[in-house]
């Protein structure tokens, strides 16, 4: 159970005096960060937590008897009890600790791939999918002579779900919750469902979800669910793969190294108990620590007063920038995140963004890791706004007055 914290009314403001990187200003401007789905801005909490482990605990995990040890063991451990809790999952060892989703993704590519892929095995993923859960799968693909199927995408940039190609050699689905170019939360409690009916292994790249939506892995039902610490507010070089035990047990390690292991002769080794057994080499404990003060923040700020901003925002942009002659929103699902992708006639994304950048505004340009999408939409790049709890109208309004201005400049 989450504790019970009696929620501040949400004041975008109160929130953004959090933040000290928005006091910073860019080309002197003040600055406006809208590149949060690449990595969000961090609030004091985690900066001071992170740098409070180095400062007073500063030690190594699950290896000493001695004070600091355990010290950083326990916050190590606290932080994967956080996250349990936050994502609602069963035991705190389906919780284990990545370098980032595509650390979780990697993982959960080569096991499975290990565990139950063979020549003319099929992993379905979609059209939508980031890099991180596309490379991976077409790795082990290769590895075990499995193919892999697309879900195609819809003009809306929503999963087609009267064509998603399931056969009864589909081994894994490996989807996106939240689509980091066009925005789109997919319906994928009904994937889970439909695929489960099959036997198949279901696996979901959170990567964009967690700091929007209340995740909870159990009703979802999905088997693996990976995400970022880093776009959830907490640090960098941090992400979680979330595994239902069951599952975990049958998995085999992906790294090896110390502290995977049970007993290591020169003939055999025998790996840990979960997590452990996936946690190979010293963790990324001042991350963790982090990762777990930033899940604590966001639960006492309540994630669906962040969401309902955020939309509120991603409504206003698209407004407003839809006046523009000759732009084009990419991704018009009903469902979606703050998220807003498009381009404009005549316009390259890229010196939209540097112009943009001229007057303090951080804006992602390019492909977005999403090749494959720019392809199905028939464009080579997009430019993207993406927003966070911390944003502002008056923010959205300055990039829809600095677009205008840049467009007049580059027609
Ligand atoms: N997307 C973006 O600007 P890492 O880099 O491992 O933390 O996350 C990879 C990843 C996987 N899946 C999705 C849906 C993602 O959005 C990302 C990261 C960033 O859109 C950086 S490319």
């Amino acid at each position: 159970m989450k504790p019970e914290v009696l929620k501040p009314v949400f004041d975008v403001q109160e929130i953004r005096a959090q933040f000290p990187i928005l006091k910073e200003l860019v080309h002197g401007k003040p600055l406006v960060y809208f590149d949060n789905a690449a990595t969000s801005q961090k609030p004091r909490r985690v900066i001071k937590a992170e740098s409070a482990y180095y400062a007073t605990i500063n030690s190594n995990v699950h290896r000493g008897v001695h004070t600091l040890s355990t010290k950083a063991t326990e916050a190590q451990e606290a932080a994967r009890e956080t996250i349990r809790r936050h994502i609602n999952a069963r035991h705190a060892h389906e919780v284990i600790f990545t370098s980032g989703t595509t650390g979780s993704l990697n993982l959960a590519a080569f096991s499975l791939g290990q565990l139950l892929l063979k020549q003319g095995d099929e992993v379905l993923i979609s059209g939508m999918e980031h890099h991180a859960n596309i490379v991976p799968w077409q790795m082990v693909c290769e590895r075990h002579g499995a193919q892999l199927k697309v879900i195609p995408i819809t003009d809306s940039g929503e999963w087609d779900l009267a064509q998603v190609p399931f056969s009864d050699k589909t081994r894994v689905l490996a989807v996106s919750h939240v689509s980091n170019t066009l925005g789109t939360i997919n319906p994928v409690k009904e994937l889970i469902a439909e695929a489960k009916k099959r036997g198949i292994i279901t696996v979901l790249d959170g990567a964009q979800a967690i700091a929007h939506l209340d995740v909870d892995v159990q009703d979802l039902g999905c088997d693996l669910y990976a995400f970022s610490g880093h776009k959830a507010y907490g640090p960098t070089g941090t992400g979680v793969l979330y595994g239902r035990e069951e599952l975990l047990e049958r998995m085999p390690p992906w790294q090896g190294g110390g502290e995977m292991i049970d007993t290591v002769t020169f003939e055999k080794t025998t790996y840990a108990k979960l997590p452990f057994k996936f946690e190979a080499g010293t963790p990324h404990i001042a991350g963790i620590i982090g990762l777990g003060e930033a899940i604590r923040w966001m639960e006492d700020y309540d994630k669906p007063a962040m969401a309902k901003h955020e939309h509120e925002l991603l409504e206003h942009a698209s407004n407003q920038l839809l006046d523009i002659d000759g732009l084009r929103i990419i991704g018009s699902a009903k469902e979606k995140v703050g998220v807003i992708s498009f381009v404009i006639e005549g316009v390259h994304h890229y010196d939209l963004g540097t112009l943009l950048d001229q007057q303090g505004i951080a804006v992602r340009t390019g492909h977005h890791c999403t090749q494959p999408l720019m392809e199905r939409f028939g464009v080579t790049g997009t430019t993207r706004a993406s927003f966070a709890c911390f944003n502002t109208m008056e923010e959205v309004d300055a990039m829809v007055a600095a677009t205008k201005k840049a467009v007049k400049m580059l027609r």
